[in-house]
Parts: C-alpha cells; structure tokens; sequence
C-alpha cells in the first residue's frame, strides 16, 4: 500500500531529523554550549516529531460511503469492516480513529447530555470522567465491530429536551427531528467518539476523522469551526449515483471548499458496472460524470477522483488485483500518499531547520568569541616573551583596568534587561487571558439577554473587536522590544568586539489573521443555523458562542506561548555572550598574574591555550559538518523527493 510505504518513509526521515537532534544536543552539551534556551527549543524540536499527527477528515452527506471509504483505504488489512457501514445513518456522530499505546483498544463515547454544560469537546477531551469507554479486543473482528456500531446509537427523549440539547424540532424538512405520538424524538446518543485501534497507519501518526454529514441533525459548530479547518486533508465524498445535489453544494460551499490538501471523491462507481456496457463506454460515462463534478464544484477534473470504495474493500480481502485496479482506489490513494506526506513533512522540516539553524548559528558565534578571546591571549603572553616583572606588573595593571571597563558595560547591561522585563509584562497584560475572560464574560451576558438576531450579531461583533484590539496593543509593545533590544545588541556588541544575531523578526499577524479567518467562519455560519431555527435558539446559540471563546482562547495561547519562546530567545543569545566575555576577562586576569607570580612557566601556558584554540577549530568543524548534515534532512521535500527507508 503506497500510503503505508510514504508512512515508512516518513517515519524513517522522522527518525533521521530525532537522530540528528540528539547528534546536536550532546555536541552542545559537551562543549558546555547547551544552556536552558537551547535545551528548550530541543525538546520542542522532539516534542513535535512525536506528537506529530496527520488527520485526514472524511466530510460527505450520510450514505455518501465515507465508512466505507475508510474501511477500504485503511482497514482493509483487518480482513472485513471496522468501521459499520449499511444504507441509512449508521455514524451518528464525529468519530475520530487513532492510537494511543498507552492506552488500551477501545471506543469512548461522550454522551449527548455534555451539550447542555455549555463546555466544547476540545474542553472535554482533557477530562476523562466525561467519557464512557468500551473496551474490545481488536483481534475479536466481531467483537470490535459490535462495539464500534455504537457510534450509531439513538435514543429517544421529550422533544423540549431535545430542544434545551440544541436540536430543533420541525416538519423534518432542513435536518429538523419529527416528534412521534408521545411528543418524543430520537436523537443521537453520544456527541463525539473516539476510537483507539492498533494499527499502523495509526501507530504512526494517521487519524482519521469520520463524520455524520454537516446538515446532520443538530450538528454542532465545533466540528465545521474547529475539527475540520485543522485538519491536513479534507476528503470530499460525492456519490455516482446521486451526483451533486443541493445539499452537497452547500457543504462543499460553506465548509470544505478549496484550498489545499483538499481531495473530491466520487464514489459509488460501480453503480454504472451494469455488465451490458463495454468497459469503454462506462470509463467515459465515469469520464463525464468528473468533468461534471468538476465543473459544479469549480473545481479541475484532475482533482476528482471517481471510486468504488465497497468494491476496492471486496477487492483487497480477496486479493482480486483486477477488481482492485478496476475500483480505482490505487489512484486515490497515491494522490492521498503524495500530497499528504509531503506536504506534513514540509511544514515539520520549515519549522525545525528554523530552529536548528538558529542554534547552530548562536554556538557558532560563542565559539569564535572563544577563540577570538584566545587568540588575544595568546598574542599578550607573546609579547611577554623575554620581558622583565615590572613590564609584567604593566600588563596586570592593564588587564585589570579593562575589567573595570567590563564590568560598567555589565551594570549597563542589567539596566537594560531591567526594562526588557518591564515591557514583557506590559505585552503579556495585554496578551493575556486575563482580559480576555472579561470580554467573554460581558458578551456572553449580552447574548444571555439578546432577543434578536442582530442583537446577537453585534454582540459576538464586539468580542471579536475586543480580541482583535488586544493583538494589535500586544504587536506594538513587540515592536518596541524589537527596537530596544536590537540597540542593546549594537551597543554591546561595540564594545565588546561579539557579533549577536539580529533577533529573530516576529509578529502577531497570523493570530491576526487567524481571529479575522474565525469571525468570517462565524459569522456566516451563525447566519444559516439561526435561519434554520423556528423556536428554542438559546441553548445553540450557547453552545455556538462557547466554541467561539474556546477558539479565541486557543489563538491566544498560542499568542502567548510564542510570544514567550521569542522573548527568552531575544536574551539568551546577549546572556551568554556577556557570560563569554566575563569568562574570558578571567582567564586572561589570570594568564598574567600567573605568569607574574611565577607559578606557571610562560611557554607551558602558550602551549596550552594554544591546544585549546586547536580545539576550538575542530569543534567549528564539527559543527559545521553537522549543519550541513541538518541542511540535507531538512530540505523540503519538493526540492528532495522522500528518501527511501534507508
Ligand atoms: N455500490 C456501492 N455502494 C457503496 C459504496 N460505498 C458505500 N456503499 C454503500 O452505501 C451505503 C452507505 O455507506 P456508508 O459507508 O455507511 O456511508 P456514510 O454514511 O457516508 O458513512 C452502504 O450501504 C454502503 O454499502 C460503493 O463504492 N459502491
Ligand atoms: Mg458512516
């Protein structure tokens, strides 16, 4: 499987980069380079190859064959279905499939009810006790499959709770529930579910997000806000036999689109295998069909890829080569394999070479301050060559001297970081959650008291504009940091003959970016949910409002956080190199005073420093093979096809 062997791939370049990181780690440490800020920015370098997850989402309308397709393209192997596939509503809710060894085989579940607290399913994610699990035994195929059929479960209840759950109760038409004579409704049973399945497209990162179709009933806006805009690839599901319907319009228009990692499937194309046709006819019939597909969804026909999901599956357990090539699905996994790999591997390689660079190219300038410092003591015990003690008694005088010099720079120094630390406060206050939880609170009490629509709208409005105000206070307190530290490291470095790496650049402008791409999302959608509703808008409109907040909240975390990461790296750079600089004051103190003692003979010295400066030079080698090491591993991989598994 093409996929599977991409997965190798990847893995084996995962495992080069993790190598290649811990190369650098015990170079560092041993050459005493490894300092707080370094070994950070390591573990997040490793942090991220291991959490490194690749989420393939599966949107379509029920019945569409997104399960199907699943079963086919990821759990043939398992010799039948994981995951309930028939005709009718068999995923009653999102269920995401991953693995996690550390904990057992398993399907939770989180029960509808959860709706009515207000809190979002990422909220609940990190508390366990809000989950019901059902453990199975994955080599028991039956048995999985009977746990697994839980995701369809329903149940019915009074149609006015259903209403407070955020459902809404109609005619039928517009994904409403129909009340039965006893005024009840069947709802689904849980929320979200999540599967934890041993396998190794899981085991390597993959998971897999299956949906109940958007319109749905009562889908929630988590879902299209939140779970589908983070996912790496986005697979569309059409099917032959009911082409593109309104419905599947609307979808594709409000939550899929364009854009990349996007994949359209047409599925079902076996419907036209009707065995009176020649095999040319139905490939051009299929033909037709793409190109129409296409053209709906504005979209190249290249990009649509016609399948049979069902037939592929059949095809894969019984080791029919023919069927399988005639299924097509070989196709659509090597768009999957290609795009997808690469495209993950392309942001992990950016984003580590950024910060490896980095490293190596602070240990390359406190190496050359090293040697610089050398190289000006090994020229001062020179010229002691042949000189008497009180030429000696000079040069002490001398040395100490600019050690006071030194140490006023320093005194300096400590007023600056000083007001470093005073607007890093200033930042973090406005960058804080603080003040955004106080917003969220005033808005959600306006919306609590709203009766109209609009009144609602200009609510939700006015928090965004608060979250906005709030990033762009937090870019100028950046911006003046940028400037102060940038005429510290000047200054500094003047006096002290150190070069600093200009600091790296940062802005807030994709969080910008984020919360303006999340108010459009929002807005639109709030716009066509409230249209849909007759009665009961209250506990929806709830529930829309806090995966809002959740999601601000999320873009201002990662504010936060990296907002901190660039503030410790501004420093540590100028921290170490005033650390080098006092270092070297000591030694050369030292050197001399030493020799002025006598209880060094003078060329003893010489030689020694100069196998410390012999050492220096290979370490500068060292490093600079391991750069070009890193450079090589980390090229994206469009410059680079994917190394075999080497
Ligand atoms: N003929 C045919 N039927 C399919 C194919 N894929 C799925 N189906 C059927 O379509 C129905 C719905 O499939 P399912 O995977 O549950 O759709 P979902 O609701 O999108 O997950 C089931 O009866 C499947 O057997 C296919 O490629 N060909
Ligand atoms: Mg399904």
């Amino acid at each position: 499987m093409t996929l599977a062997r991409q997965f190798d791939a990847y893995r084996a370049w995962r495992d080069d980069v993790r190598q290649l990181a811990g190369r650098l780690q015990s170079w560092l440490a041993e050459g005493e380079l490894l300092d707080s800020q370094a070994e950070q920015q390591l573990r997040r370098i490793r942090d991220r190859l291991d959490e490194d997850k690749l989420v393939v989402a599966f949107v379509a309308e029920f019945s569409r064959g997104k399960s199907e397709l699943i079963n086919a393209l990821f759990f043939a192997d398992r010799g039948g279905r994981v995951l309930p596939s028939s005709a009718g509503r068999t995923t009653m809710c999102p269920t995401e499939i991953s693995w996690d060894k550390s904990l057992p085989p398993r399907i939770s579940l989180l029960p509808i009810e959860t709706r009515a607290e207000g809190a979002s399913i990422s909220d609940l994610r990190s508390v366990p006790e809000a989950w019901e699990n059902f453990p199975f035994d994955p080599e028991m195929p039956d048995g999985v499959t009977e746990s697994l059929r839980r995701v369809g479960d329903t149940k019915l209840i009074a149609a006015a709770d259903a209403l407070g759950l955020g459902f809404t109760i109609g005619n039928g038409s517009d994904g409403s529930l129909v009340a039965n004579r006893d005024g009840q409704v069947e709802i689904p049973r849980w929320r979200h579910a999540m599967i934890n399945f041993p396998h190794p497209l899981l085991e390597q990162g993959l998971v897999v997000l299956d949906t109940p179709g958007l319109n749905a009933i009562g889908a929630e806006p988590e879902l299209t806000l939140s779970l589908l805009p983070s996912a790496h690839a986005v697979l569309f599901i059409l099917a032959a036999d009911t082409g593109v319907t309104q419905t599947d319009l609307a979808v594709w228009r409000d939550h899929v689109g364009s854009g990349s990692g996007r994949l359209v499937v047409l599925n079902k194309i076996d419907g036209l295998w009707d065995g009176l046709r020649t095999d040319e006819v139905i490939n051009a019939e299929i033909q037709r069909q793409v190109e129409s597909c296409g053209r709906t969804l504005g979209l190249p026909a290249s990009s649509v890829f016609a399948v049979s999901a069902q037939k592929g599956l059949v095809a894969k357990i019984e080791r029919n080569e023919a069927l399988l090539e005639k299924s097509r699905l070989p196709l659509l996994e090597d768009a999957l394999a290609e795009g997808l790999l690469p495209a993950k591997q392309d942001i992990v390689a950016r984003v580590t070479a950024a910060e490896a660079r980095q490293m190596a190219g602070e240990a390359r300038q406190l190496l050359m301050t090293r040697r610089a410092a050398l190289g000006l003591q090994l020229d001062e015990l020179a010229t002691l060559r042949g000189k008497n003690e009180s030429m000696v008694a000079q040069m002490v005088g001398r040395a100490q001297l600019e050690k006071e010099t030194y140490e006023k720079g320093l005194r300096e120094y400590y007023a600056v970081r000083s007001v470093y630390t005073r607007l890093s406060e200033t930042l973090f206050s406005h960058l804080g959650l603080e003040a955004l939880r106080a917003h969220a609170r005033q808005t959600r009490e306006t919306m609590r008291q709203a009766r109209f629509t609009r009144q609602l709208l200009t609510a939700m409005g006015e928090l965004f504009a608060a979250a906005g105000e709030c990033l762009d206070t937090s870019e100028n307190d950046i911006s003046e940091i940028s400037m102060m530290m940038s005429a510290m490291r000047d200054r500094f470095g003047k006096a002290y003959g150190v070069s600093i790496d200009s600091p790296v650049p940062f802005s807030l402008a994709m969080r910008r970016r984020q919360l303006n791409h999340l108010e459009v999302a929002a807005r639109r959608q709030y716009g066509s949910v409230i249209r849909l509703l007759t009665s009961d808008k209250r506990t929806l409109t709830q529930q829309f409002f806090e995966t809002i907040v959740s999601q601000i909240r999320r873009i201002f975390d990662h504010a936060n956080r990296d907002a901190d990461h660039w503030l410790r790296a501004l420093m540590s750079p100028l921290e170490n190199q005033v650390r080098e600089v006092q270092r070297q004051m000591r030694h050369r103190l030292d050197n001399v005073r030493r020799i002025y003692e006598a209880a060094e003979g003078l060329e003893d010295r010489i030689e020694e420093l100069t196998q410390e400066r012999t050492l220096l030079d290979d370490r500068l080698k060292e490093l600079a093979q391991m750069e070009t090491a890193l450079d090589q591993t980390l090229r994206p991989p469009n410059a680079a096809p994917i190394r075999a598994a080497a």
